[in-house]
């Protein structure tokens, strides 16, 4: 279709017929809606976009997306992108899910989805906690607070889940905050809008597990970043996390580097010689000739 022909996508196009479940007030609302914003500020495609989940309360929003998508098992949703990526790259591909899917069982995913710079946009919808199984203590949840599994306060330190991806590869990081849609728009249209891995933090209240006044005590901690920081360098980043009594939300760190793509292609026709890449049906052909 050519450029004049085009209809604009407006935000409510991205809404599937599906109405989502999640309890009233609950974070994930917001990020859904800044989600349908960023999609028709960039005019995503949705027959050309996929978005891939695991298990949990966040993990449902693929259904609520009116693109391709899929709510794997838990903590997969990067092993699917990945497939869905090397496969398929000329696709859209985004990945989301709660910090227990993302962190806990499916930390060593994130760590491998980093280190590769993948094409993919990642939003973890942080709240700290685990929704979906009724409150337990999550990889996030800050030292010494009480949740269903720790009556007596948590005793293990939280990950900084945006100190994790800056220190193993990904080339674009930010925190954001459900309550701040402007910002979380802006931030999931630069992190879809990127090329290469973008790991987005979303702190998302779960009201349920976590008590009503989150939104009001992090959006009195919200501060975003200044405006002479400078995200292509590794340090300055750092510095924006492990954060205690402040929440800094912008694009912590942003550099430009090959993809996983990027790179597979290029050995690829270093091994060609030069040559065409072989159609799947010639390669299989030469593992069974009458194929
Ligand atoms: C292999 C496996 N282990 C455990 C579970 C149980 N389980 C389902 S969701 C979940 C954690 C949910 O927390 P999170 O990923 O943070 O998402 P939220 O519900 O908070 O959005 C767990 C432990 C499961 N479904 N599969
Ligand atoms: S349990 Fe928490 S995370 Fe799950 S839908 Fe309810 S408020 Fe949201």
């Amino acid at each position: 279709m050519s450029a004049s022909t085009r209809v604009e996508i407006k935000p409510g196009a991205y809404k599937s017929d599906l109405k989502p479940v999640w309890c009233p007030g609950c974070g994930d609302f917001g990020v859904l809606n800044a989600l349908y914003r960023a999609m028709a500020n960039l005019q995503i495609e949705p027959w050309n976009t996929v978005i891939l989940s695991g298990i949990g309360c966040s993990s449902r929003l693929p259904g609520y997306v009116h693109t391709y998508g899929f709510n794997g098992v838990h903590g997969r949703a990067l092993t699917l992108a990945t497939g869905v990526k090397m496969a398929r790259p000329e696709l859209t591909v985004i990945a989301v899910g709660g910090d227990g899917d993302g962190l806990a069982i499916g930390g060593n995913h994130l760590i491998h989805a980093c280190r590769r710079n993948l094409d993919v946009t990642y939003i973890l919808m942080d709240n700290e906690i685990y929704g979906l199984t009724k409150g337990q203590v999550a990889p996030t949840t800050p030292t010494g607070d009480k949740t269903k599994s720790t009556y007596w306060g948590n005793p293990e330190p939280a990950v900084d889940p945006c100190e994790l991806a800056i220190s193993t590869g990904a080339t674009w990081v930010g925190r954001g905050f459900s309550g701040d849609m402007k910002g979380l728009t802006e931030l999931i249209t630069g992190a879809i809008d990127h090329s290469g891995f973008s790991f987005l933090n979303c702190m998302s209240p779960c009201v349920t597990w976590r008590g009503d006044d989150e939104f009001k005590r992090l959006k009195a901690m919200q501060k975003p970043l200044p405006e002479d920081h400078d995200p292509s360098r590794r340090a300055n980043a750092i510095a924006y996390t492990r954060e205690k009594d402040v929440l800094t939300t912008g694009v912590l760190y942003k550099v430009e580097a090959p993809t996983m793509v990027d790179r597979v292609e290029a050995i690829k026709q270093q091994a060609m010689g030069g040559k065409p890449a072989p159609s799947t049906k010639e390669i299989l052909s030469t593992f069974y000739p009458k194929f």
